[in-house]
């Protein structure tokens, strides 16, 4: 007796915890990108990076992306897939800095990339998380 009541307690923990994983992609990327941000402030270097690379903004909110190019090198900061086409959101050539915005309806998780050619492939790519705003 004492046996099947502890198996029935696993199986009550591992439902919860499952339950919990599948209903909790918000929380998960809240905890990847910081909290829910109106205002990105972005870098991209001379060495072709992005200087940060996961962000979490509202959804249904305009949120303004601040990009800055740093000497050398021009950049763009575009949105991968939304509503089925790349997202272009702002543009800056090198050392400068330069405002977009986006409002994205739907949560999820978005890629974001700079289409100047190889610099995706070089690295310049992140994460964009877009959750209920709460
Ligand atoms: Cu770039």
């Amino acid at each position: 007796m004492l046996r099947s009541t502890s198996i029935a307690a696993v199986a009550v923990l591992a439902v919860g915890l499952s339950a919990c994983g599948n209903g909790d992609d918000g929380g998960d990327a809240a905890a990847a990108g910081g909290d829910p941000t109106t205002s990105i402030e972005v870098l991209g270097t001379d060495s072709l990076d992005f200087d940060t690379t996961a962000f979490t903004v509202p959804v249904g909110e305009e949120v303004t992306v601040e990009l800055t190019s740093e000497e050398a090198v021009e950049h763009d900061f575009v949105i991968e897939d939304v509503d089925g086409q790349d997202l272009e959101v702002v543009h800056a050539d090198p050392g400068q800095t330069e405002t977009g915005t986006f409002t994205l309806d739907d949560t999820g998780t978005y890629t974001f990339f700079c289409s100047i050619p190889g610099h995706r492939q070089a690295g310049m790519e992140g994460t964009l998380a877009v959750v209920d705003g709460d």
